[in-house]
């Protein structure tokens, strides 16, 4: 049976991922980091009692900024396969946090290879680096390839430009095999609330629902090449499969901007918007509403454009060629962006149509201080 261990588990790739490698008979190992409330939501349906025989998941807390502690961790699981997700995922909130990102996105990678090279563990231990298109910052040309030049935009792509050149050098000066996947915007109803895609799933739910007014958005322009996390964890698994360790960018090959994936956000609750306006001054109001179960106000604006969600340095045009992917892996995406969108708002109103019915029955969280 193979050993794996994931960095990022309680992440929304590393729950489809170890979810994954258990269905594939693996022995799952993951970090989780100390918090002052659980953070496993995630990844509860896998848990297992440890107290039981034979267990294939364990969690074990540690920081990819704690070198001791990834050291003993490796040694203890001996893993085949470190698949490490672990990271600062937010482009803009490493504006606000440059030297933390550096230090777990970077300078992590770093901690993960050298753990694996003073262990002994070069000949066994197959390392999958979660490496970004964020890399591609500045368009330098389209669509964007394993050869495509980068041109990183954010704290965070500079350190993930670190982790991919490290990973690069242990495996050209070590033999290690050791693997970048250039993953393209990946996301699933899981997703993390704060990220464009899923603050728009929630945002259009609550407002079909009547829970609330607006929804603040920065850049409308930004296209980006979406695909399904279930889709790209396959892939992650597939590039430590090859018989030779390799460089992959993992894309669907289409893009589409922020404000047509909110028409289709709003079209999966029966509302069409019209958008008026440039820039910082842009909005959407209802123009029609043809599902009873949703009724908005015609001409109501739902959304509208906060420069403080604008970027310092914006990364304005993603989209992925997906040859070496299709070709070398024999992988294509099973969800186009239609059936994404229409799965994450199915779980988003799901989720908010409960939370609605448990506020008017007046069962809410009261304020525990009063
Ligand atoms: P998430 O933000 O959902 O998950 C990140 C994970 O990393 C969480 O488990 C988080 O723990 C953990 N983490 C954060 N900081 C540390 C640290 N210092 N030590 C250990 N663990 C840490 O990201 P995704 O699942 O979306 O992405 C997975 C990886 O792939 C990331 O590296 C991301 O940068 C990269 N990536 C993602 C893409 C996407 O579109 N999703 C595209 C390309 C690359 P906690 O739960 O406690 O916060
Ligand atoms: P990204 O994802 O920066 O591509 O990084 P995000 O969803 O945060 O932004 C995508 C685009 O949408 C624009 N945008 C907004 N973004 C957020 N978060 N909130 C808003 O209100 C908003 N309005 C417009 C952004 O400006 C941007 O252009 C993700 C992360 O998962 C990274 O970890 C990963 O490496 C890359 O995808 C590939």
């Amino acid at each position: 049976m193979k050993k794996a261990l994931i960095t990022g588990i309680t992440g929304q790739d590393g729950a489809y991922l170890a979810d994954l490698l258990l269905k594939k008979g693996y022995e799952v190992h993951g970090i989780k980091r100390r918090s002052s409330l659980f953070n496993t939501d995630r990844i509860d349906h896998l848990y297992q009692d440890p107290h039981e025989a034979n267990v294939k998941f364990v969690l074990h807390y540690g920081d990819l900024s704690d070198s001791t502690n990834l050291i003993r961790i490796i040694q203890q699981v001996q893993p085949d396969e470190i698949y490490n997700l672990g990271a600062m995922s937010h482009v803009q909130v490493s504006f606000d946090t440059p030297e933390y990102t550096a230090n777990a996105d970077g300078i992590g990678t770093l901690r993960i290879l050298e753990a694996v090279r003073i262990l002994g563990l070069i000949g066994k231990t197959k390392i999958y680096q979660a490496s970004t298109s964020e890399l591609y910052g500045l368009v330098q040309a389209v669509p964007q390839s394993e050869t495509t030049p980068f041109y990183p935009r954010s704290p965070y792509a500079v350190a993930k430009m670190y982790a991919y050149w490290i990973t690069v050098n242990y495996r050209e000066a070590y033999g290690m095999f050791a693997c970048n996947g250039i993953l393209f915007n990946h996301e699933s109803p899981l997703r993390g609330e704060t990220f464009v895609t899923r603050k728009i799933t929630r945002g259009t739910s609550k407002i079909a629902l009547g829970l609330q007014d607006k929804l603040y958005l920065g850049n409308l322009d930004a296209r980006r090449d979406w695909g399904h996390a279930k889709d790209y964890v396959e892939a992650m698994w597939l590039i430590l499969q090859q018989e030779k360790p390799e460089d992959f960018v993992i894309a669907t090959g289409v893009t589409t901007t922020v404000r047509d994936f909110i028409k289709m956000a709003f079209l999966e609750v029966g509302i069409t918007l019209a958008f008026n306006g440039e820039g910082a001054d842009e909005r959407a109001t209802v123009v029609s509403c043809s599902n009873p179960d949703f009724q908005v106000e015609i001409g109501k604006e739902v959304v509208a454009v906060d420069k403080k969600y604008f970027r310092p340095t914006e990364v304005d045009l993603l989209i992925g060629d997906p040859t070496k992917c299709n070709e070398k892996l024999d992988w294509k995406p099973k969800y186009d962006l239609a059936g994404l969108v229409k799965e994450m708002m199915a779980s988003d109103v799901e989720h908010f149509q409960k939370e609605k019915m448990l506020k008017e029955a007046g069962y809410f969280i009261k304020n525990q201080f009063e």
